[in-house]
């Protein structure tokens, strides 16, 4: 088990009670854990600045009607040289389809090859989530 530390904090009464509102709501069932996923939150930001290796999501609406743009999606992909491990494509409709491309890497190559393929014409919605490899986090 992990070395537990325990520390208070100071807030305004306003600001702690607003607190307590929003983690009920989303399900927590005491401040620790809801405070340990803000630092946790903190630390994920901190590699994605520090341009650390993470893993990440890109997940993207695309119309596969628009010509070369599926030719386009997976020779970037196949460029990105060992960055993205894994798709999953779902064919929505006759015309849209879902992709969801998983990928490791420094945060900046995989926030370039992001914008790299939402700024693609017929890529009509799209967004990059960053998240850890775990380690360190507890
Ligand atoms: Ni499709």
């Amino acid at each position: 088990m992990a070395d537990l530390v325990r520390t208070g904090i100071s807030l305004e009464r306003q600001l702690l009670e607003r607190f307590d509102r929003v983690i009920r709501k989303k399900g927590y069932k005491n401040r620790s854990e809801a405070i340990r996923d803000l630092v946790r939150d903190y630390a994920v930001a901190e590699d994605v600045e520090e341009n650390r290796t993470v893993v990440g999501t890109l997940t993207m609406v695309y119309d596969h009607h628009r010509p070369n743009l599926s030719e386009r999606l997976i020779q970037v992909q196949h460029h990105a040289r060992g960055k993205v491990l894994a798709t999953t494509h779902v064919h929505l409709d006759h015309r849209n389809c879902l992709e969801v491309v998983i990928m490791k890497g420094p945060s900046s190559e995989m926030k370039h090859l992001a914008g790299q393929i939402l700024s693609f014409r017929g890529v009509k919605h799209g967004k990059l989530v960053l998240t850890t490899q775990g380690r360190g986090l507890t």
